[in-house]
């Protein structure tokens, strides 16, 4: 790895770069293969792959655990497991969901034919901002989402509070919070239900998963029908349904992410300790923190170039690229901006003033197990060069 201490060492003044195997945003965390190809051989031996088998049942029942909640209903992706709750849930018209998540929580409603309304958020949290969600309520809301982003949670109380006021069904999607903590208690237990992905960039992967954690033994059981068809037993369709059903193997996946889950945070909160400690001492930038008092999986750096800064986010970005630091700039420009949305209404920007200053802000910054500490320290290095050089 190449030291970065000068102009002339930047890749994008003509250096080599830093790095020539790419650092991502969301390295899968993979977990003891040996452990992994054991549990794929009994699943081979069972020649039982999908279809709410074993291992599905033994998965759903350990991140229950793991979560303290009453119900896991594992699916295929964090995706088709908001679209089902969206639908157990009986949401319908227009549903208030934050312009500043990843388009999937959009997408959800749009596919079902439910109209998103954006909110904004507040500039401190990146969360949805309750007095925002109060503006957007109209006769025709019958719900809310709102998104754990980047692990740090939602103003719950708040939410539930307007939800209850109103009528209104509250659900989260909590792609990003799996194993976070809220006053001290797990993510899973509020709202209607809470959402989670397995995605293979996530904290927690299962190739490709997800699940709806509730406390609601009835809206667990729809779940369950909905995400197999409507099948109660052989032959017996008793509510409509898709297939959104977790197979075998990503179940497997899961038992030995969850066996290596400890290492992972170790891993993150160091990195993040070390980003924030020597990113916040530069001008404009900051990173945001994470409440240590609760728990936490540490797995997004979300770096602020704010306006004392003497480089733009962009800037940055490209120097980071042109070393193999593949920063992303999520969630940019907002699902607002993203189509259908920026189609159907053009003027929801003027809503939306923090979200589109916050989207023009953000870094959010490789770590995970696969980045040690010299690896930290020479992608803030990179950084800080930059930074210098344009003073
Ligand atoms: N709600 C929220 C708030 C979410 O963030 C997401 C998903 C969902 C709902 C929906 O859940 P799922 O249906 O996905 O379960 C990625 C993920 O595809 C997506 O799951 C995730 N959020 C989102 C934040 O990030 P992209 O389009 O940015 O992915 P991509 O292909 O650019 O990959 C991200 C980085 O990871 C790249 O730098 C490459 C690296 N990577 C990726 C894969 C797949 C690897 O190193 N190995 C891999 O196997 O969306």
């Amino acid at each position: 790895m190449k030291r970065i201490q000068k102009r002339q060492d930047l890749a994008i003044n003509g250096a080599d770069p830093a790095f020539s195997e790419t650092l991502h945003v969301g390295r899968p965390n993979i977990g003891n293969r040996e452990h992994f190809l054991k549990l794929a051989g009994e699943i081979f031996d069972r020649r039982w792959l999908t279809n709410n088998g074993p291992v599905v049942q033994e998965f759903e029942r350990q991140i229950a655990e793991y979560h303290n909640v009453k119900h896991c209903v594992a699916m295929s992706n964090g995706t088709v497991a908001l679209e089902i709750a969206i639908r157990a849930l009986g949401l319908e018209k227009e549903v208030i969901v934050p312009s500043f998540t990843f388009v999937a929580t959009a997408h959800a409603l749009h596919w079902q034919g439910i109209t998103p309304v954006f909110a904004d958020i507040d500039s401190a949290t990146h969360n949805l901002d309750p007095q925002s969600v109060r503006r957007m309520i109209t006769p025709r809301t019958t719900g809310i989402i709102a998104v754990h982003l980047c692990a740090r949670s939602a103003p719950i109380e708040e939410l539930q509070a307007i939800a209850d006021e109103h009528g209104l069904s509250l659900m989260f999607d909590a792609a990003h919070a799996f194993g976070c903590s809220h006053k001290g208690e797990m993510v899973g237990n509020f709202g209607a239900c809470e959402v989670l992905s397995f995605h293979a960039t996530k904290f927690f992967n299962t190739f490709e998963g997800g699940a709806v954690l509730t406390n609601d033994d009835d809206l667990a059981e729809i779940m369950q029908l909905m995400r197999n068809f409507g099948f109660s037993g052989m032959d017996n369709v008793i509510h409509a349904g898709t297939n959104g059903k977790m197979i075998e193997v990503s179940a497997a996946m899961g038992m030995i992410s969850l066996e290596a889950i400890d290492g992972v945070i170790a891993a993150n909160r160091r990195n993040h300790q070390i980003y924030q400690e020597e990113l916040s001492s530069l001008p404009g930038i900051s990173v945001l923190s994470f409440d240590e008092s609760e728990r936490q999986n540490y797995q997004y750096v979300v770096m602020e170039v704010g306006e004392g800064s003497p480089v733009s986010r962009d800037l940055i970005i490209q120097a980071l690229h042109a070393e193999n630091v593949m920063a992303r700039r999520y969630f940019w420009p907002g699902c607002h901006n993203m189509m259908p949305y920026r189609e159907l209404n053009p003027r929801a920007g003027q809503m939306l003033p923090v979200t589109v200053q916050v989207a023009d802000r953000v870094v959010v910054l490789p770590t995970g197990p696969t980045l040690d500490e010299d690896m930290v320290r020479t992608v803030i290095a990179i950084i800080a060069v930059l930074l210098k050089d344009a003073e």
